[in-house]
């Protein structure tokens, strides 16, 4: 992610090609999503912070956190913008080719403890995803606690503020499955299950314990 770089932001790649998650995201989805609508929260977001040199080494998760200290002037445009950033990175890459990852170690066991199978947390995970009024995104996360936990959030707001650590998040805006899913957000979710990238979310989850038990954070 461009977690650790400030403006000018850059479009990141793809970590996979546009048709490796099919058969259950297709290729055109992939394109339009990623080169579309991905560049445009950048473009808007370097557009927007051009003429404020003083927040222009703000990394990403900066600007989402101290949202409250930018003028008001480009406040609600960084905040949106920043947060379609952030969020479409991590979606990207909380996906991999169906049947390259699978659920393990760690986070197998937390899942299961937390909420007593893989298919037990589908559901749930699922049922939130439905939840979702509108345009937003379904989350995995981990609280200070250290309690996994499934969130969801509007438009293009984020778990920064909330202090809670993504595992990764599938995001139901229209616009990731309507080409081929049509109106059913249901039928998405079932296939997005088929593609979660689960050796990032394993990654991301022990980095959360490096974090609390090295104490560097
Ligand atoms: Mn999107």
């Amino acid at each position: 992610m461009s977690n650790s770089e400030h403006y000018p932001f850059e479009l990141e790649p793809l970590p996979y090609d546009y048709g490796a998650l099919e058969p259950y995201i297709d290729e055109q989805t992939m394109h339009l999503h990623h080169d579309r609508h991905l560049k445009t929260y950048v473009d808007n977001l370097n557009n927007a912070l051009k003429d404020y040199p003083e927040y222009q080494t703000w990394p990403l998760k900066r600007l989402l956190q101290y949202i409250g200290w930018l003028p008001e002037s480009i406040r609600t445009t960084v905040k949106n913008n920043a947060g379609g950033v952030y969020n479409h990175e991590l979606y990207f890459e909380s996906m991999a080719p169906a049947g390259q990852t699978s659920l393990s170690g760690s986070l197998e066991k937390k899942i299961e403890e937390d909420f007593g199978s893989f298919d037990a947390f589908k559901e749930r995970f699922k049922s939130a995803a439905l939840s979702v009024f509108g345009s937003g995104y379904a989350w995995l996360a981990l609280t200070q606690e250290r309690d996994l936990t499934i969130r969801t959030t509007a438009n293009q707001d984020t778990l920064v503020p909330l202090d809670l650590h993504p595992i990764f998040l599938i995001d139901v805006w229209e616009h990731a499955y309507y080409l081929k899913h049509y109106n059913v957000r249901a039928d998405y979710i079932d296939d997005w299950f088929n593609v979660i990238n689960f050796d990032m979310a394993l990654k991301r989850f022990e980095s959360f314990e490096v974090k609390e038990w090295g104490g560097a954070f």
